[in-house]
């Protein structure tokens, strides 16, 4: 099913076709965003007919599929990958030379699809590349919000939000489906077993057709977009009332329309509640659909259908699939044995604020039934467990536990690294693994190397493909051939070459956008993720005020060049994240501007982080910063991104960091602070905070100047809650590791003086770090979870 090749001319031609004939403009009038229409539909073309086979082939073969559900997609640009996959970037390039904008332009007006907060969207993202990189038959199933993750701006160093509108121009990838639409119900009464919802939207298809490496396959993201099951109310309208008369559409559409609502209001966790009702719904009446177009039996339903939730979110599907079943006439016990073999769960943190709970008023208001089903499922697993302790239930104090749901109701259970798997075991979900010795499995994370290395690193992935050939790509375990060469003085040439050229690009774009000069030869030292407590963005702030004190003290003295680089957002309701934020920036002003340091130290913090800059700071990172408090990153994926592109980490023993370092090596990696048992000895001493500063005399120095308003002299005490904090809570104990980051950053200066040795560790770091490919991670989850093989 290999594409055909397609020439320059060809592709050109194609262009012009869709400039023309889809597009209506005379390309001596088109303006970027045609050339880029064009662009997409062509190669979008291309997409088309392996699509068509993947999905012709799998009802051929009858192969079981596989369904992942998850409310967040953080797929970034798709352009590029598209190109990339298809093999077609070269072909791209040349068949637009003459006509008008560049390629890379094209690529520059794409916005992002910012359908998703962090790591566990970009996981999403990854792991729909990879299934169809590997020919596996698959779904992606989630939420076309009109607006994505808010665009972040500064003003005067707060973080400010405004929405995002990725849809604004038209979305070349989709294809709307209007034929493919769902009735989802809420509220309303419950007689017996039968529900009549108060309230019901429609949800449409929307298709992204997703390609997997060299475009033998390709698989479906179906996002669904709410939409009024009433036409317009015509009475009202032609009695003049037409803001009533729309009311129904806008109300249904508000649904769809944002990613992450304000939750902190009673109307904003019902809305939330709708959401993932709502996606959870849509994707399981279409698996159902889908699945009675082959078979008659339900009750064999998991011979045919693997469904993986993402994280708690679609956690609903355990009694809405119980629903759907009883409709076509099972049992409530029929029902949710099947729905037991069915569905599969990941867990991605073990933070309890981040495990969904909702009071079984909402519950039972928004999802009558389900809340019934639900008390039955809860009663259901009692009875089969009549040991099982008061605190496991899925209803306590008058909350749904999702999480336990999940559990309950899920095959298999994963966590997301070694370690945290462990953790899950050990601690949230205790009791339910000692009742389900089994059902807990590990899969830690991978990354595409399409995109975070082919696509975002050419020049790197260009002197790996002249070293060991060309197929690593889709083998990624072949970076080991790399490793003899790495002492070879022209593979040592090139990989410096190719970073320093990273850099120059990044140092190039830093200055145009924020307008601050860096020097590509200092160390560029990244910390790039949402902006989060546990994340410890403050302890790197704290140490970097600790370097510029110290540069100040001796000016002349012979200091290691940094520029520190922070990216993420906060969220909007967050107040302690957005003073972090806040500090971030008024450091770096000062900081910047202060002509004692010489330019030996930056700070910059470009607003907005998103997929496509992170495609631009990885591949030029010397330093990948992993610092969260010990047993709290569940696994972490940028640390992956960055070493795949030859940037060793400065971390803690925390999620993936911990294989990381297994593999590139101890001597690769410079390792810091507690581990997570030590993490949890040390909160239990009384006044920890105080000893571990009363203990460093850099960190007390530190938050005296941070305190005295040193970086907000036009209100000084803007950050007494932030050292207040630290002298009396510190929960994620940046005091107690303060020291020992501030050591192993010194390690780091020592080892950059040994340019040679520095970039072997770097060249180490990419050589090692196959394991990390998110083909293995599914290929695992295809053998210990889902029990599906390739139909390719
Ligand atoms: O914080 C975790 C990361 O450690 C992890 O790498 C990623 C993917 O597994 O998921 C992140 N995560 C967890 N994002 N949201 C949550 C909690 O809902």
């Amino acid at each position: 099913m290999a594409l055909d090749g397609i020439t320059p001319q060809e592709l050109r031609d194609a262009v012009l076709w869709h400039l023309t004939y889809t597009l209506g403009k005379d390309p001596g009038h088109a303006s970027l965003y045609d050339w880029r229409m064009a662009m997409s539909f062509s190669l979008r073309d291309r997409i088309v007919e392996p699509w068509f086979d993947s999905t012709r082939l799998t009802y051929e073969t009858g192969a079981k599929r596989v369904y992942y559900l998850s409310l967040e997609f953080l797929i970034g640009k798709m352009l590029n990958d598209a190109a990339t996959n298809l093999g077609l970037r070269d072909v791209a390039e040349r068949a637009l030379e003459g006509l008008g904008p560049r390629f890379d332009e094209l690529v520059a007006d794409e916005p992002d699809a910012a359908l998703g907060n962090g790591g566990l969207g970009r996981l999403a993202a990854c792991f729909m590349e990879s299934l169809a990189t590997l020919g596996v038959p698959a779904h992606g199933y989630g939420i076309r919000y009109e607006h994505g993750l808010f665009r972040q701006r500064f003003e005067g160093g707060r973080q400010v939000e405004t929405p995002e509108d990725w849809l604004k121009q038209k979305h070349p990838w989709e294809f709307e489906r209007p034929e493919v639409a769902y009735e989802i119900g809420f509220k309303g009464s419950v007689h017996g077993d039968s529900w009549s919802p108060g309230e019901s939207v429609m949800a449409t298809a929307h298709d992204m057709p997703i390609v997997g490496w060299q475009g033998k396959w390709a698989n479906t993201l179906r996002l669904w977009a709410a939409e009024s099951t009433n036409l317009l109310d015509l009475d009202r309208f032609n009695a003049g009332d037409y803001t009533a008369a729309a009311e129904p559409e806008a109300l249904a559409r508000t649904i769809s329309r944002v990613l992450y609502p304000d939750d902190t209001t009673y109307a904003g966790k019902e809305l939330r509640l709708k959401q993932e009702y709502f996606m959870v719904s849509a994707a399981l009446q279409d698996i159902l659909r889908r699945y009675f177009v082959t078979q008659t039996d339900p009750r064999q339903l998991h011979k045919h259908v693997a469904i993986q939730l993402n994280d708690t979110h679609p956690a609903i599907a355990g009694p809405e699939l119980i629903r759907l079943l009883m409709k076509r006439g099972l049992t409530f016990e029929e029902g949710a044995g099947v729905a037991e073999r069915v569905l599969n769960y990941t867990n991605h943190t073990l933070l309890p604020e981040a495990l969904e709970r909702w009071s079984t008023w909402l519950m039972g208001n928004v999802l009558p039934q389900h809340m019934d089903l639900i008390e039955r499922l809860d009663d259901r697993h009692r009875k089969a467990h009549p040991d099982r302790p008061k605190h496991v239930g899925i209803v306590q104090n008058n909350e749904v536990h999702m999480g336990n749901l999940a559990f309950i109701m899920a095959n298999k259970v994963n966590g997301v690294s070694a370690l945290h798997t462990d953790l899950v075991k050990e601690t949230v979900f205790a009791d339910l693994h000692a009742l389900h010795p089994g059902r807990i499995v590990n899969q830690t994370n991978g990354v595409t190397p399409r995109r975070w290395l082919k696509l975002a690193n050419p020049a790197l992935a260009t002197l790996i493909t002249d070293t060991i050939g060309e197929g690593w790509e889709a083998d990624l375990d072949r970076l080991q051939e790399l490793e003899p060469h790495i002492g070879d003085n022209g593979f040592a040439t090139a990989f410096g070459a190719a970073k320093r050229a990273n850099k120059v690009a990044l140092s190039n774009w830093i200055g145009e956008t924020t307008g601050i000069a860096t020097d590509p030869d200092a160390i560029f030292d990244i910390q790039i993720k949402r902006i989060h407590e546990y994340k410890r963005q403050l302890m790197n702030i704290l140490q970097t005020v600790a370097l510029w004190h110290r540069i100040r003290q001796d000016p002349d003295g012979d200091w290691v060049p940094r520029v520190k680089i922070f990216g993420g957002k906060s969220a909007p309701g967050y107040a302690v994240a957005k003073e972090i934020v806040h500090l971030i920036n008024d450091v770096a002003a000062v900081i910047n501007a202060d002509p004692q340091v010489k330019g030996l130290l930056k700070v910059v913090y470009p607003p907005n982080y998103n997929v496509s800059m992170a495609e631009r700071l990885i591949p030029a990172a010397d330093l990948s910063e992993q610092i969260s408090t010990a047993g709290k990153e569940a696994s972490g994926t940028g640390n992956m991104k960055f070493a795949l592109n030859g940037t060793p980490t400065i971390g803690t023993l925390d999620g993936a960091n911990v294989e990381i370092r297994e593999r590139v090596g101890a001597e690769n990696f410079f390792l810091f602070g507690m581990t997570a048992d030590e993490v949890v000895a040390r909160r239990r001493i009384p006044d920890h905070a105080r000893l571990a500063i009363e203990a460093s005399q850099t960190l007390r120095d530190v938050l005296q100047i941070v305190a005295e308003g040193r970086f907000s002299p036009d209100d000084p005490d803007r950050y007494h809650g932030i050292v207040d904090r630290m002298w009396h809570h510190d929960y994620f104990l940046v005091a107690s590791d303060f020291d020992a980051f501030d050591a192993a950053q010194s390690r780091v200066d020592s080892a950059w003086r040994d340019p040679a040795g520095w970039q072997r560790m770097a060249a180490l770091n990419t050589a090692r770090v196959g394991y990390f490919s998110s083909d293995r991670t599914i290929r695992g989850y295809m053998a210990d979870i889902w029990d599906v093989t390739p139909a390719s």
